[in-house]
């Protein structure tokens, strides 16, 4: 049977694995095709028409034509249709949420920004170099201390938060953060990464278009 949905992305793209992993637990097989972001390939009249923001990933639901963007409405949009990782209750939702807006806040930008400039895809200045560790740290060390005596971020279940806050803590290392005075952040990490559908993005992220699944 065809895939449900394309996914349209970068495998060096932490969003886009956000979705890739969403997509995987969900057990939701997916076409991909590869958004070559140094050709500009995102700011083209027809990748604009798929994600009006010009970035990287956006998601087809092919069943239905809708069209989305920006990784946490596309999680939400996941477990929306899915039934799967949404929160047991609208208490839990509405944490679920909470944690996701915090994580593009004070998590994502930082370490994804950091690991930008270790890869050389970013150019900063030390001293703000310096700011985006010291903001990556503080909001690790939120998250560490949330998960002291958790099994996942929200209720007893995984949630779409797990999967957005696992995207970004995923790549913490090749930013340069470390993980080892972090282990409530380390057992969680092991849990999420035994979950059935996990993948690393380099399992579930191809570098070239995909047609099926
Ligand atoms: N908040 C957005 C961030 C997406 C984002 O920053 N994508 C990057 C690649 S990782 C991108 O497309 N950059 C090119 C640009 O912004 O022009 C999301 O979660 O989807």
């Amino acid at each position: 049977m065809a895939p449900r949905f394309r996914l349209h992305g970068i495998h060096l793209s932490g969003p886009t694995y956000k979705v890739a992993l969403g997509l995987s637990l969900c057990g939701e097989a997916f076409d991909y095709e590869h958004v070559p972001l140094r050709e500009g390939a995102h700011k083209t009249p027809a990748f604009l028409a798929l994600n009006r923001f010009g970035q990287v990933p956006a998601l087809e639901d092919l069943s239905n034509g809708r069209r989305l963007a920006q990784a946490a409405a596309i999680l939400e949009y996941l477990a929306d249709v899915t039934g799967r990782f949404g929160g047991a209750s609208l208490d839990e939702r509405l944490r679920v949420r909470e944690w996701m807006y915090w994580d593009y806040d004070r998590l994502a930008v930082p370490i994804y920004r950091c690991r930008g400039v270790a890869l050389g895809f970013r150019k900063a200045d030390e001293a703000v170099v310096a700011g985006w560790r010291a903001e990556g740290e503080a909001a690790l060390a939120v998250l560490d201390a949330h998960l002291a005596g958790r099994d996942f971020v929200v209720g007893e279940a995984p949630s779409i938060a797990d999967i957005d806050l696992y995207g970004v803590v995923h790549y913490a290392p090749a930013g340069g953060f470390s993980l080892v005075e972090r282990p409530q952040i380390a057992r969680w990490m092991a849990r999420i990464e035994a979950l059935p559908g996990y993948g690393t993005p380099e399992a579930l992220l191809p570098t070239q278009s995909r047609a099926t699944a």
